[in-house]
């Protein structure tokens, strides 16, 4: 492949293979995580790409006046200071669809371990109870006769849906708009949603738009019976609200993958046992992580090769290569 001459940066550990791919077409700076003190004034001012694998921030983007593309890692990309990079004419790019199996799979294995305490039972078994103390107490929840809820059905809703249908279980759904050609039940608000059903799935995109969404009244209406799960973002649920539910029995469990202030994760959180934590692990397989890395490069290499991103974020559809 022809060498291209833009300088790009790479901000964060990245894929070793995806890394060599960038390198066989771009000179590349590497710097820790969101660290722009790392480059002095003159690698600033030669930067045009960056390959982002934590947020991007207003002043990183100040920092780097030639540049004109962000490939975010993370199909999720709430941690760039989208406005401030649109007004700039910079093109953001994100990693849908490769990872959209991944991360169901992982919302299935934590709504499974969440009502049928897996993690717990392992436990049990390690710490020599189920020989001392004889069998593990049975799980006062079940997947059997379960509502699901989805609150986001895109593309990772959408294939968890079809999961939850295999397991047997109802699947209706919250979105500002019903999805076209899906006949799973519609609710137009996310309380009559939550009303509706006894499990609740958080899969929408962290935005303004959906900041503490899932608060005391949403997790009231899921009642006494009700399992949340979160494999979206953790600033969609008000963490206040839910330690208050799980404390209570407002709600029965809780499954989480995600949190307001990764990775500090509240004690509170920890000190309860009818919730199950992950450390954002939803597309955290080889395999995934590493398409993911091909299509951040692969969106840099076709933007300075042949003037298109591949995988565009919705606002940044209408900004297209300076001459
Ligand atoms: P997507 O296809 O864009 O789906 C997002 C869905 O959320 C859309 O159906 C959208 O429908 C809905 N939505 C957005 N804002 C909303 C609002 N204010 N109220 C109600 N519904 C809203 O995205 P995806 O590929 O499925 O990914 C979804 C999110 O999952 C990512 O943004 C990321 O935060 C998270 N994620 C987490 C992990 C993990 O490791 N835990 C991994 C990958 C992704 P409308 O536009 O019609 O409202
Ligand atoms: C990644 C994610 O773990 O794609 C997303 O939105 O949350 C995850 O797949 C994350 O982006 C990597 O930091």
């Amino acid at each position: 492949m022809k060498k291209n001459d833009a300088k790009i940066l790479v901000s964060g550990n990245f894929n070793e293979h995806a890394l060599s791919k960038l390198r066989n077409v771009f000179d590349v700076k590497e710097i820790s995580r969101g660290d722009i003190a790392q480059l002095d004034r003159e690698e600033a001012t030669s930067i045009r790409g960056v390959a982002s694998m934590g947020g991007v921030s207003a002043e990183f983007i100040d920092a780097l006046p030639q540049l004109e593309i962000i490939a975010n890692f993370g199909v999720g990309y709430d941690a760039v200071a989208i406005s401030h990079a649109v007004e700039k004419n910079i093109m953001i790019t994100n990693t849908p669809d490769v990872l959209t199996e991944e991360v169901a799979d992982t919302a299935l294995g934590l709504l499974l371990n969440t009502v049928r305490e897996l993690s717990k039972a392992e436990t049990y078994l390690r710490d020599g109870k189920w020989e001392s103390e004889g069998a593990y107490p049975l799980s006062k929840l079940t997947l059997r006769n379960r509502k699901a809820g989805i609150f986001g059905l895109g593309r990772i809703g959408l294939a968890i849906a079809k999961r939850l249908e295999a397991f047997g279980m109802t699947v209706a759904y919250h979105n500002r708009r019903p999805v076209e050609g899906v006949e799973f039940e519609y609710y137009d608000t996310l309380t009559g949603l939550a009303q509706a059903v006894d499990t609740l799935i958080v899969v929408v995109p962290g935005s303004a738009s959906t900041a503490k969404a899932v608060n005391a009244e949403v997790l009231k209406a899921l009642g006494s019976d009700g399992v949340l799960i979160n494999i979206g973002r953790g600033s969609v649920v008000d963490e206040d609200a839910l330690v208050e539910a799980l404390s209570n029995n407002v709600i029965a469990a809780a499954g989480l993958d995600v949190f307001e202030d990764e990775p500090k994760v509240r004690q509170a959180l920890k000190d309860l046992p009818n919730a199950v934590l992950l450390p954002h692990v939803g597309s955290a397989s080889m395999a995934t992580r590493r398409a993911m890395a091909e299509l951040v490069a692969d969106n840099l290499i076709s933007w300075f090769n042949d003037g298109t991103a591949v995988t565009p974020v919705s606002e940044t559809l209408h900004i297209t290569k300076r001459k």
